[in-house]
């Protein structure tokens, strides 16, 4: 790790943390009193101080400033996010995937989206108009497959030298496509039979894995229940992009793109530059918006 240079929270274990240091060791922390006290918990990514109390043990003093920190999941300090589905076991969700870009785009992170287990596609071009809607906004969106490795180069290009959180819900692949990246890694994933068990998760907690060509990576726990509480009504269209610039030359202030005819923003899902499965995806998550107000 070249560019690391504050010590980082890479787990949690029990009230201890492990903590990376800038010349490669573990150390393993308790935090000061203080800090265990305080309501916002140490997370995964934090960049601490440290001082050491004897060989590979230390205490946390201080959490220094958070650049950024996501909440499902609950890490701070990335420079992107990789938002992982799947072709099958489980179907892409995509409203639940809007809802996670919402949300991380809230957070101004790069995005790159990763569609796992092509090998488990039926016919070839199943799913690309949707795939076809996520480039045209701009996304990044990688194909993969732990079978047969497609797109795991790739992947691991992009992980290169950067601080990455896999996101996406269980089963999808996450720990799987991180064990193909970095050989060795050995990381536990579901069972064949997880099927069974619904809603079993087989990543626990969230864990910042150091790859060989300088990467950090969060491998996380799959999720499915992902709330927009806390935002603004008048603020979701800037989380999607294709909108964002539209809706600035709406001329209706105010305006929530939902039912004015002269709207600008409606205007373009008429004209075919919004696609209609974005924008349905918009409004339903306006209205649960609504609902919690
Ligand atoms: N066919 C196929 N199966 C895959 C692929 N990638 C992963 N799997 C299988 O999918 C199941 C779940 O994989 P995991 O890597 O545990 O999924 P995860 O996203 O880490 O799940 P959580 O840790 O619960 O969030 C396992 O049985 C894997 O073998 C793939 O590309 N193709
Ligand atoms: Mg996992
Ligand atoms: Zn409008």
């Amino acid at each position: 790790m070249s560019k690391l240079t504050n010590p980082i929270v890479v787990r949690g274990v029990g009230g201890f943390y492990d903590v990376l240091m800038p010349d490669g060791s573990l150390v393993r922390c308790q935090p000061r009193g203080k800090l265990r006290l305080s309501l916002d918990r140490i997370l995964v990514g934090d960049w601490v101080k440290v001082g050491i109390v004897a060989a590979s043990q230390g205490i946390i003093e201080d959490v220094l400033k958070r650049k950024n920190q996501l909440v499902r999941p609950a890490v701070a300090n990335i420079d992107q996010a990789v938002v992982v589905l799947a072709f099958s076991d489980p179907e892409p969700d995509w409203l639940f995937l809007d809802r996670l870009l919402v949300l991380i785009e809230a957070s101004s992170l790069k995005i790159v989206i990763c569609i796992n287990k092509r090998d488990l596609l039926e016919q070839p071009d199943q799913f690309q108009q949707m795939i076809n809607v996520y480039r045209n906004i701009g996304y990044h969106v990688i194909i993969t497959s732990t079978v047969d490795n497609q797109g795991v180069d790739e992947l691991r290009e992009l992980l290169k030298g950067k601080v990455s959180a896999f996101a996406g819900p269980s089963g999808v692949g996450k720990s799987s496509l991180l064990n193909r990246i970095e050989e060795g890694l050995e990381l536990p994933v579901g069972s064949i039979s997880r099927k069974l068990g619904r809603g079993r998760h087989t990543t626990r907690q969230v864990e910042l894995i150091r790859l060989s060509n300088g990467g950090l990576v969060a491998d996380t726990p799959g999720f499915s229940q992902l709330s927009l509480s806390g935002m603004a009504q008048d603020r979701l269209h800037a989380f999607f992009p294709e909108m964002a610039k539209s809706a600035l030359l709406c001329r209706f202030s105010g305006c929530l793109h939902d039912k004015e005819p002269d709207c600008a923003v409606i205007q373009m899902v008429d004209a075919g530059q919004i696609a209609p499965s974005r924008y349905q995806n918009y409004l339903t998550l306006l209205a649960e918006i609504q609902r919690m107000r």
